[in-house]
């Protein structure tokens, strides 16, 4: 089963939208494989978007996201990374729809709450990065509720 790879940023974290986000992708029928709560050093962000490091907004980028404590997560399910960046919305608040987490909870695109991987690649180098040791071997006794 596909899995994505999704991040409460600073700023999610510091407004108390922890529970908020994480009940969105429980109640989508999503489920939890792994959780931390960390603050990442500056090498470490600075791999993580590596790909934008030619962009003029990058140093200030990784310094929002070790600004403060981050929720690390990989959820699961059947298309979990485009349907959960469609649960996040647009990378800019000002073009997310309303109800998506961005369109609901954010304005500016430089504290726009939250990451989540942009591929099925992405999400795989993601999830190594940020877990090393491997996510929660199990499976929900809700699966035949939510899956045909
Ligand atoms: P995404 O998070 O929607 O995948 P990316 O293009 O991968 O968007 O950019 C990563 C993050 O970099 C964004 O979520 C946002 O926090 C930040 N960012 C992107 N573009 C800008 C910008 O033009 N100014 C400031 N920050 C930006
Ligand atoms: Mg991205």
């Amino acid at each position: 089963m596909e899995q994505t790879f999704i991040m409460i940023k600073p700023d999610g974290v510091q407004r108390g939208l922890v529970g908020e986000i994480i009940g969105r992708f429980e109640k989508k029928g999503f489920s939890l494989k792994g959780l931390k709560f960390v603050t990442v050093e500056q090498a470490f962000a600075e791999k993580h978007y590596a790909d934008l490091s030619s962009k003029p907004f990058f140093n200030g980028l990784v310094e929002y996201i070790i600004s403060g404590p981050v929720v690390a997560m990989v959820w699961e399910g059947k298309n979990v990374v485009t349907t959960g960046r469609k649960i996040i919305g647009a990378t800019n608040p000002a073009e997310s729809a309303p109800g998506t987490i961005r369109g609901d909870f954010a304005i500016d695109i430089g504290r726009n709450v939250i990451h989540g991987s942009d591929a099925v690649e992405s999400a795989k180098k993601e999830i190594a990065l940020w877990f090393p040791e491997g996510v929660a071997n199990w499976s929900s006794s809700l699966h035949p509720w939510i899956y045909e």
